[in-house]
């Protein structure tokens, strides 16, 4: 494909990770561009005019039209809303836009295995690449989970993590294989409603040689072919499908007939780790890895940290980091993961910043598994209301005192669980910011019981 076409200037929008990738790659080819951004203070402008000289730089104001317009081509970061008046008035001048992972795929010769979903795309990313290392591939991983796709080292086989939107400037994506894992609310703040969001996830599948689905989620099926492989919670029927087997009162990973690993077996834990594990085993599959040869890999990994993360039991209490659980739908995958394998009760830690999501798909399985709600935070009184009637509720200031309050709670047997349903900004950077603090008061306890 010629990434060139009719294209003489450029215009990098952004200049966050993305955008520096972006303008690093067109600097590679060789291409003309500028650069622009609406943050007030750059703080790296003298770094970025020396590393890009020969380009113009535009900050500190809100994006022109006028400006915009006079380029053939705008490469859009993703925090970048393309419903921009700005931006919208240049794509009716005619303007082209685009994205780093458009530009990626023009030049990238080498097998994709692109993965979105509202949750478990970096866990699954992860596994993939490491279940591929294992199997003897030069892989590389990266996109939304961290390394932009055009700051990737060369590879034999590429792992990306995209996200909706990344998904939103890619025109025939055309990957080796392609997943959406699942899809719950998130980002309404930037999408008008579900079906929005929907189309730009699907946007994946465009081109696709090979699509892999989740049986138990409608939303991820391509919406004009039909999937290679599927994966789900129930039996599997056949070869092409990924699935629990229940022997002897365990969860076995099966595909088809045949029983791949036991859930005891896994380190990481949860009904919905397994579905992770699945859907990593199937695009393993598509990458034309026999599946077979990566179990004990598989059985090494232990997940990341932030996700459902054991830091270790003190009195019969154990300590659960799962701070990434940004949403409704990853906190219930959370409780739900983890209810069923305690003898006690979850104690939940949940609050920050709601993104105006909808707290009632909590009731029922705070209503099944959680004895109290520590809810803290700025919009803890929504999650509290959702709550009322269902589980005991106590409402703090911040985490760190919900925190006391749950060692004061917790009996034998229980799980302090961290997964906020929420981002972090109203008291933390970020989610590793946040997780990191919880796992620091966690380990001050658990440091206390050794000595
Ligand atoms: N900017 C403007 N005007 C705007 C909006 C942004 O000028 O109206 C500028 C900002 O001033 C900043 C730059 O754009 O300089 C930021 O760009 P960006 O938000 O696209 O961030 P990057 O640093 O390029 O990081 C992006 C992803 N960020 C987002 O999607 C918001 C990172 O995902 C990703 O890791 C990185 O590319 C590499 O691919 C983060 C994320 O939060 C972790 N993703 C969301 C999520 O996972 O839920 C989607
Ligand atoms: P993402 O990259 O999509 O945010 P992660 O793998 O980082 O996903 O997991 C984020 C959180 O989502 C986890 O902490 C867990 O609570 C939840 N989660 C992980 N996998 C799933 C899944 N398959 N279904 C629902 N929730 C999940």
């Amino acid at each position: 494909m010629n990434a060139n076409k009719g294209i003489n200037k450029r215009m990098v929008v952004g200049l966050g990770m993305t955008g520096l990738s972006a303008a690093r790659w067109c600097q590679r080819q060789g291409y003309a561009f500028d650069l622009c951004d609406t943050r007030s203070e750059l703080k790296n402008a003298d770094v970025i005019r020396s590393e890009f000289i020969g380009s113009e730089l535009f900050y500190g104001e809100a994006f022109s039209a006028d400006l915009l317009k006079k380029y053939d081509q705008l490469i859009v970061s993703p925090g970048v809303a393309l419903a921009l008046p700005e931006i919208q008035q240049a794509i009716a001048a005619g303007v082209e836009i685009t994205g780093d992972i458009d530009l990626f795929k023009q030049t990238c010769n080498k097998p994709v295995i692109a993965i979105t979903g509202s949750n478990g795309k970096s866990t699954v990313t992860t596994l993939v690449g490491e279940l591929l290392q294992a199997a003897g591939k030069s892989v590389a991983v990266g996109g939304n989970i961290g390394v932009p796709a055009l700051d990737l080292p060369e590879a034999d086989i590429y792992v990306l993590e995209l996200s909706s939107f990344q998904l939103e400037t890619t025109t025939d994506l055309g990957v080796e294989a392609a997943v959406i894992l699942n899809l719950s609310e998130d980002h309404m703040d930037r999408y008008q409603g579900m079906d929005d969001y929907l189309i730009a996830k699907q946007r994946i599948f465009q081109q696709a040689k090979h699509v892999l689905c989740n049986r138990d989620d409608a939303a991820t099926m391509p919406p004009q072919t039909s999937a290679d492989l599927s994966f789900g919670l129930n039996e599997p029927q056949g070869a092409t499908e990924y699935g629990l087997r229940l022997i002897n009162g365990e969860r076995f990973i099966c595909r088809g007939d045949q029983v791949l690993v036991g859930s005891s077996e896994l380190r990481i834990k949860g009904l919905h780790n397994l579905a992770n594990v699945m859907a990593s085993l199937a695009l393993v599959e598509l990458a034309g890895v026999d599946v077979v040869t990566v179990i004990d890999a598989l059985k090494s990994f232990a997940g990341l940290d932030h996700r459902c993360q054991w830091l270790g039991e003190k009195g019969g209490i154990a300590f659960y980091n799962d701070s990434k659980g940004t949403n409704v739908a990853s906190t219930v995958a959370a409780i739900e993961g983890l209810g069923p394998e305690i003898s006690g009760k979850v104690i939940l830690l949940a609050g920050g910043v709601g993104k105006g999501q909808d707290f009632s798909p909590l009731a029922g399985p705070c209503a099944q598994f959680v004895s109290t709600a520590m809810v803290y935070g700025q919009d803890q009184q929504h999650i509290a209301d959702a709550l009322h009637g269902e589980c005991a509720v106590e409402a703090f200031a911040d985490m760190s005192r919900a925190f006391q309050a749950a060692l004061v709670t917790a009996e034998q047997g229980d799980v302090i669980l961290l997964s906020p349903a929420c981002a972090s900004f109203d008291q933390f950077g970020n989610f590793v910011e946040r997780g990191k603090y919880f796992a620091e008061l966690a380990r001050a306890e658990l440091q206390e019981a050794e000595a």
